[in-house]
């Protein structure tokens, strides 16, 4: 298997062929008439003060020089093309074990030691391939090549730098969707496999885990996979069945419309996993709709409701007794954007949604206007996707993107209805995502 079909989920390959990770029925997604698809995201220096390497690696730095007026220094790569660096950003991120706690790859060098109109007395490239800079009061910085050409201030190397980090670009979809499937246990215990379903899980919003043991404490070996679960008040997991004087609406038998969970909590999290242990007699069948997809709808759509629902704050509240005694209060946006006006997050949740509307009177009827238009898109046939989870499916999926509901229900004589939950956050899943990469991408 090439890097490409390694580390980049199938939906997103031309052919559905034969990486073994995950399937998708045999049908590549890019395929029409499949779901909608709308990928968005100078003076010389004796080098021996310097340290000794032998031999070197990365690029070749052919020359380096200061530019006075603009107070840079440029460095050309031996392989033509050139960058800049800031004298004052170079005095700031000298490697030196005076400036660098190295053992924490972290900067010791305090703002209020850093002169942030520095000159340099003396820029050179040593014999090993480094650049050296002498500063006005005779400390040294070296630095290597890669670690300068990884640093590239450029437009283009910003860009690359940010999709190598956040993984932002998604594939937004439909009611046609080829949910990736894998295996549990693979995901458990092969590196590659779990570096695919958490690339999946960003990229798609959601993966199926298939052949999970039917017994609570699976979602916990997942968290362990990924570094931890997140505590919420309602536990570090949380058991979802028909409950005698429910304290949450999810833990009755009946529906729930498409919802994201918990808005009511200030740093909402970021990736729920549902561990179906008994299903229902009748009903209880689950829907997913993709908020990113039914949001650019909105937007092109209904503008006015798009900038209502992307501006103005609604109250959700939560009050009752779970893992510990509660009053959870919160505001968000139902559609959340960025400084780019990028849709980042959606919050969308009808039970929480409190009867405290913070709006003044003339806002009331147009913000409902909205929410019933956001709703509705939501809810068309084209953008629902629908499947039963089985003993043994673990759903795992992104809750600031996706919302999922569930049809009501009836439980069989022999056992209530039993999903297993729990949530994690995406920091410590992108983290373990750049970690696997790492690790893969070492071993081949
Ligand atoms: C929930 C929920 C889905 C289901 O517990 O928040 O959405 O299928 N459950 O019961
Ligand atoms: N549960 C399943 O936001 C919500 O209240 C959704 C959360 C109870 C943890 C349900
Ligand atoms: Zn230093
Ligand atoms: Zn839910």
């Amino acid at each position: 298997m090439n890097t490409f079909a390694r580390l980049v989920p199938p939906v997103l390959q031309r052919s559905s062929g034969a990486c073994r990770a995950l399937q998708f029925a045999g049908r590549s997604l890019l395929t029409p008439p499949l779901a909608p698809l709308l990928v968005r995201g100078q003076q010389t220096l004796g080098s021996a003060s310097l340290p000794v390497r032998s031999g070197f690696t990365g690029p070749s730095v052919r020359k380096a020089r200061a530019l006075k007026g603009e107070r840079q220094v440029e460095v050309q790569w031996g392989n033509g093309g050139h960058s800049l660096y800031p004298y004052t950003w170079l005095r700031d991120n000298c490697q030196c074990s005076a400036c660098m706690l190295q053992s924490a790859v972290s900067r010791r060098l305090l703002l209020v030691d850093l002169d942030v109109n520095t000159g340099v007395k003396s820029v050179e490239v040593t014999n090993n391939n480094q650049l050296s800079i002498v500063w006005p009061d005779q400390h040294l910085s070296v630095f290597d090549s890669e670690w300068l050409k990884k640093h590239c201030f450029s437009d283009e190397a910003r860009k690359a730098r940010r999709d190598k980090m956040f993984f932002n670009e998604r594939y937004l979809w439909g009611s046609t969707l080829n949910i990736p499937t894998m295996g549990f246990q693979e995901v458990l215990q092969d590196d590659e496999a779990a570096l695919s379903w958490l690339l999946a899980l960003r990229r798609v919003g959601m993966v199926h885990l298939k052949g999970t043991p039917t017994e609570r404490g699976q979602l916990a070996k997942l968290g362990d996979r990924i570094g931890f679960l997140r505590m919420t008040h309602y536990g570090l997991t949380f058991q979802v069945q028909d409950k005698p004087m429910a304290n949450n609406l999810a833990y009755t038998a009946g529906r729930l419309s498409a919802h994201t969970d918990l808005p009511v909590l200030q740093y909402t999290p970021g990736i729920q996993l549902l561990h179906c242990i008994i299903q229902a007699a009748e009903g209880g069948v689950s829907e997913m709709v993709d908020g990113f997809h039914a949001a650019e709808v909105l937007r092109q759509e209904d503008g006015e409701a798009f900038r209502i629902l992307s501006s103005l704050l609604v109250d959700f509240n939560d009050v009752g007794t779970d893992y510990c005694d509660f009053f959870m209060h919160n505001k968000k946006h139902t559609i959340e954007l960025d400084n780019e006006g990028q849709v980042i997050r959606v919050h969308l949740n009808n039970a929480t949604r409190d009867s405290v509307l913070d709006l003044p009177l003339h806002q009331v009827q147009p913000f409902y206007s909205a929410l019933r238009t956001f709703t509705d898109i939501l809810n068309r046939p084209e953008n629902v996707l629908t499947y039963t989870m089985e003993p043994g499916d673990v759903v795992t999926f992104d809750n600031s993107r996706l919302l999922h509901g569930r049809r009501s229900y009836v439980s069989s004589s022999s056992g209530l209805r039993h999903l297993e939950g729990a949530y994690l956050d995406w920091d410590e899943t992108l983290s373990r995502i750049r970690m696997l990469r790492k690790a893969v991408q070492a071993r081949q």
